[in-house]
């Protein structure tokens, strides 16, 4: 019988090529990688209680590894061709994004590991993209791109047998799976010969600089890769130091005790030399971006994120305050701190527990008791306005086209050729399955029913 090289470890490898590739495209990318190691460091020296928490939950590991890349692809095939790539590694469809809202004509997913056991080991995730030639108003610009779209094969004849490979035998042996890792990298390579010439690129840009992006290249070339960082305000505070201009604002909820969501900020990153068949020109694809993730909100907590980030947006236009100020006081009313989050349901915590405790009444006693500890779920998604403010600081802020909102979950999950996974349900049944595990490890199963999350 054979033995399979496990997921996990083709994602990790995967992830590692990618990066190594980064580095060496966008010379910037290595400073800010250099740069959030720093950071990181320096935030768990100052406080140990973070670094014991992390530890215990065992999140350490991970840390130095996690990254996220974004892609665009032009085709409803080549949509299902990368849901199958990624599933070699153990990544999956989860959420789907309308960015239409926010005036770009796309609409995304996150391939993504799902279980627990392979977030803890490596969570690299893609944003992925698929363009709406639908919401183009010029319909015989639309028609151009999409001939010229049908002319492009995204994935090499290599990583087409792998996968073939992969899934017929059910998984890849350790020096397939080296063959398929190199392979699957050449589709995200950047190259700087265009497909079309430098005419079809300028109308391409008039109708939309992301359509001119998608459309004029042989592939969907990576165009950022992104680490975590545990202290977002020191890394934005030390960006220009290190030669890095970062957008103004960071995106997402304010700094708390304790942090939600995710906070994000970017830069750009490159202008390339392109090549539109023998003419020299340029075009700005790559940028650099960075991330701190917090707890995972409920949809109760979300749905709160949500009408509060509204507010702040809203007080912000109104050109009165400066955008973070009005930001703090609209988060002012939500509940900072773990356990009063936890306590009204606003966040999904894994549940774990520690020596044994006589029969108690409710979680809230056992937690107190120090039995049972909930740790915070790292929020593993992306957020759809902060997704939108992300596209727009790195395609320019001139180029504002007006879409209606106009989500298609169905003709998405069509092109992809399954349906996506909804993320809300991945962080319950974390919750669920890690609470009754330690529950009925403390011999407290009479809290079980009492308890599900919604
Ligand atoms: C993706 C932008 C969204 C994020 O982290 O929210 C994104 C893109 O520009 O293709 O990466
Ligand atoms: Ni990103």
């Amino acid at each position: 019988m054979t033995s399979f090289f496990h997921p996990d470890d083709i994602r990790s490898l995967f992830s590692q090529a990618m990066s190594d590739m980064y580095r060496t495209e966008v010379p910037q990318y290595g400073t800010l990688i250099d740069l959030v190691h720093d950071v990181n460091a320096a935030t768990l020296k100052a406080d140990p209680d973070l670094h014991a928490r992390l530890k215990a939950a065992d999140e350490l590991d991970r840390l130095d590894v996690e990254r996220h890349g974004a892609i665009r692809l032009g085709t409803p095939e080549e949509l299902s061709l990368i849901r199958r790539m990624f599933a070699v590694m153990g990544m999956y469809p989860v959420g789907y994004y309308d960015l239409s809202v926010a005036g770009i004509p796309v609409h995304s997913t996150a391939f993504r590991p799902v279980e627990d056991a392979a977030l803890k080991r490596n969570p690299f995730r893609v944003f992925t993209s698929l363009l709406r030639l639908d919401l183009v108003e010029d319909r015989a610009l639309a028609a151009k791109a999409e001939t010229i779209l049908s002319k492009r094969q995204i994935v090499t004849d290599g990583a087409l047998e792998m996968i073939q490979t992969a899934e017929s035998q059910g998984g890849l042996t350790k020096s397939q799976a080296v063959t398929f890792v190199n392979q699957a990298l050449e589709t995200f390579r950047w190259h700087a010969e265009a497909t079309v010439d430098a005419q079809t690129y300028n109308d391409l840009v008039e109708a939309h600089r992301l359509i001119a992006d998608v459309v004029s290249f042989k592939g969907p070339h990576i165009n950022h890769l992104t680490p975590r960082t545990l202290d977002i305000d020191a890394v934005q505070a030390e960006m220009p130091k290190r030669g890095i201009d970062p957008k103004a604002v960071i995106e997402g909820p304010p700094r708390r005790t304790a942090d939600i969501l995710l906070r994000q900020t970017s830069f750009k990153a490159l202008e390339e030399q392109v090549i539109f068949q023998g003419e020299a020109g340029h075009h700005t694809a790559r940028f650099g971006e960075i991330e701190q993730r917090g707890v995972a909100l409920t949809p109760k907590g979300r749905a709160l994120y949500d009408t509060t980030l509204k507010a702040a947006r809203a007080e912000a236009s109104k050109g009165e305050a400066p955008y973070d100020t009005c930001l703090n006081t609209a988060f002012a009313d939500f509940t900072d701190g773990h356990d009063a989050m936890r306590r009204e349901g606003l966040a999904f915590f894994q549940y774990r527990a520690e020596g044994t405790a006589p029969q108690a009444d409710s979680i809230d006693d056992l937690i107190a008791s120090g039995a049972l500890i909930a740790d915070p779920q790292v929020y593993e998604d992306f957020l759809p306005v902060s997704a939108a403010g992300i596209f727009q600081s790195n395609l320019g802020a001139d180029d504002h086209s007006n879409y209606s909102a106009n989500a298609n979950q169905d003709a998405f999950e069509t092109a992809l050729g399954a349906k996506v996974t909804d993320e809300m349900a991945l962080y319950a049944r974390i919750q669920n399955d890690s609470l009754t595990e330690a529950l009925t490890a403390l011999g407290q199963t009479h809290l079980i029913a009492k308890t599900k999350a919604a």
